[in-house]
């Protein structure tokens, strides 16, 4: 994925600012509490580990923030996805009556799950921003089924410290905290501003992660998994954006 990004300029500089000795004390903290984020290795890997403890340490519990109705964007700007694969349109020509969410991992009762299914379950709806690492951003109203209610009624066990969800085109991945995951504004979304979530917006059913930058808000989800290692899923920096010198955690 293109070049590394400003904001990882800005980590990068963050740490060079906290010098040697803040480093290593922050490193320590991070430890302690359990704040390593999965891409932590390599020449960004203290300035990632720096960036995740102390937004982690801060801002565990804050919200992102929501916008009256009347600053929805008139119009929103759908970035470019590769085109939807075969299976997709074989779903999309039946009115995604079987698309199906499966759930799995570390959770007490696999499910797969229907889009009625996510609708019985409670509903709600944010008016938040998605901002693109690549500096636009729009703001829209978001209806969906809160991952929170998800989890529970699957049974997440404690030992799950991850929640990775993955797109029907499989390249594109990625992975939350339990921070994130059971964040009352991280949603399963099926609607936008008053209808289904379009197509280009990542419908039928896309994460909305309001508190990280876009790419963390991945499109067309089909299944999910609860872990406690992201070693496991592709090159282990749990999703595909570090492999290509982007963070891991994207909190703005
Ligand atoms: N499946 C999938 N999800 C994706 C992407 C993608 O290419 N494929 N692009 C991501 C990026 S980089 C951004 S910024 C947002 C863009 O969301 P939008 O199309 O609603 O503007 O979607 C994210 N989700
Ligand atoms: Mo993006």
């Amino acid at each position: 994925m293109k070049s590394i990004s400003r904001r990882k300029f800005m980590t990068t500089g963050l740490a060079a600012t906290a010098g040697l000795a803040g480093l290593a004390a922050a490193d320590h903290v991070a430890h302690r509490y359990g704040l390593i984020p999965p891409d932590h290795g390599g020449i960004y890997g203290p300035g990632e580990t720096l960036t995740y403890a102390a937004q982690r340490l801060l801002t565990r519990h804050s919200l992102a923030r929501e916008f009256p109705r009347s600053m929805i964007s008139k119009s929103p700007f759908a970035n470019e996805t590769a085109p939807p694969n075969d299976a997709f349109k074989r779903l999309q020509a039946g009115g995604f009556s079987d698309w199906r969410l499966s759930v799995d991992g570390m959770v007490a009762r696999p499910a797969s799950l229907s889009l009625p299914d996510l609708r019985s379950l409670p509903v709600r709806s944010q008016i938040t921003e998605v901002a693109c690492e690549e500096g636009w951003s729009y703001i829209a109203e978001w209806i969906g089924t809160p991952l929170i209610e998800v989890l529970n009624a699957v049974g997440i066990l404690p030992q799950a410290r991850y929640v990775a969800y993955f797109s029907i085109d499989s390249n594109w991945w990625d992975s939350i905290d339990m921070g994130d995951a059971l964040h009352p504004q991280t949603f399963l979304t099926w609607g936008m501003n008053d209808g289904d979530l379009p197509v280009s917006f990542g419908g039928p059913l896309r994460m909305r992660v309001p508190r990280q930058l876009g790419y963390k808000s991945v499109k067309y989800i089909t299944h999910l998994t609860a872990t406690d290692t992201l070693k496991k899923f592709g090159k282990g920096l749990g999703s595909v954006e570090p492999e290509g010198g982007y963070a891991w955690y994207a909190g703005i």
